[in-house]
């Protein structure tokens, strides 16, 4: 049984996410105010559903899903883009493949010492977070 990612969680790093911007087609005054963000993930469980929502002081993005079924998932206020989204466990990093308009994208997350580790990907550019627990 792997280690709950369920709770709330700060910043602590993260690392090229203004290659995942560029890629994903983010302008350069948005990119250069979403770089100084801290970013908070609260993450729960209500029933089978998982609710992830990413915090800012510039944005927020809730995403809710079921694993294992495919849903319709809007980047708003991301890069407002379509996608057809499947959230799987693979082990214990629960693995999300967004399939659209950009290749090769999606993300991956793993709790590992304490830490909530996050991996954004969008074609050849992968952004690495890295949050600790609040609560
Ligand atoms: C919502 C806080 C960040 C706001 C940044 C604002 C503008 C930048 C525009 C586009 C960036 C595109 C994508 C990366 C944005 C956020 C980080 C990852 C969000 C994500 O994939 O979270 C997953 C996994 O936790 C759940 O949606």
């Amino acid at each position: 049984m792997p280690v709950s990612l369920c709770g709330t969680w700060d910043m602590v790093s993260n690392v090229n996410f203004d290659g995942l911007m560029i890629t994903l087609g983010i302008g350069v005054y948005t990119r250069k105010i979403a770089l100084k963000l801290k970013h908070r993930k609260v993450i729960e469980k209500v029933g089978d559903v998982y609710v992830i929502k990413t915090l800012s002081t510039f944005r927020n993005y809730t995403v809710s899903f079921r694993v294992d079924e495919e849903f319709e998932e809007f980047t708003k206020g991301l890069d407002d883009r379509h996608c057809k989204s499947l959230v799987t466990w693979q082990g214990n990093k629960l693995v999300c493949a967004q399939e659209g308009e950009k290749k090769n994208r999606g993300w991956t997350h793993w709790v590992e010492d304490d830490k909530l580790h996050l991996e954004v990907y969008c074609e050849d550019q992968v952004c690495k977070q890295v949050f600790k627990r609040v609560a």
